[in-house]
């Protein structure tokens, strides 16, 4: 059985997203930040930075949340939620997915660490600005990219879908303007994903 550690108001959505669309048997542990949880001896013992996603499948404990969607795609290739290797859809998958995790999710999460999240002797309110700037910027090449496709690799919807979408998501609970025509239909119809409605299921019971 796959566990997954975290819940769907961490970027653990993403690995439940994934594993819904597989639909693979799991069990969601969250982990109450509130109560310390993350830090708690056994967790820390699963992941030493403290934070989730944290995964396991027997032997195997992963951190990151891009890898762990990657491991669970893998697991289901009938599924076609990830390109085979050395294919140059993969080639564009991998663009994507790094983008999705280097360029457009950075700057989001500076706004938060920037807001909330850094001890407050180290946050620095300018960096708020900066950082707004910086996902206006990789906003602009994710439109330029998707253009008039359905997903970022075309007809196939895949986990650089999963990466992409819910990081828009998140910019919209973090007030954060997304109004490219195009990028506000593809938000629209992964939302419409049975899939992500199951998550959305989970996330109003409090997983
Ligand atoms: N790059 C990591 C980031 C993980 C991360 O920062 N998770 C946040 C929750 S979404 C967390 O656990 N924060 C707790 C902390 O930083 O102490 C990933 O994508 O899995």
């Amino acid at each position: 059985m796959m566990e997954i550690f975290g819940s769907t108001s961490s970027r653990a959505i993403r690995c439940i997203w994934t594993l819904e669309e597989v639909e693979a048997p799991y069990e969601i542990h969250p982990i109450d930040f509130a109560k310390g949880e993350h830090r708690s001896p056994e967790f820390l013992a699963l992941n030493p930075a403290g934070k989730v996603p944290a995964f396991r499948h027997g032997e195997l404990v992963l951190t990151e949340s891009a890898a762990i969607c990657n491991y669970i795609a893998e697991k289901f290739p009938e599924k076609g939620l990830i390109p085979v290797s050395g294919s140059p859809e993969r080639a564009h998958f991998d663009q994507w997915m790094f983008f999705a995790m280097s360029e457009l999710e950075q700057p989001l999460w500076s706004m938060g660490k920037h807001r909330f999240a850094l001890p407050e002797a180290q946050r620095i309110p300018e960096m708020i600005e900066v950082a707004k700037w910086e996902f206006d910027r990789a906003l602009e090449i994710f439109r330029i990219g998707l253009g008039d496709q359905t997903y970022i690799l075309g007809e196939n919807f895949s986990v650089a879908d999963i990466l992409l979408g819910q990081t828009l998501f998140w910019a919209r609970t973090f007030k954060q303007p997304v109004e490219h025509a195009n990028l506000v239909a593809y938000s629209k119809r992964l939302r419409e994903r049975p899939a992500f409605q199951r998550v959305r299921a989970l996330s109003k019971e409090g997983k």
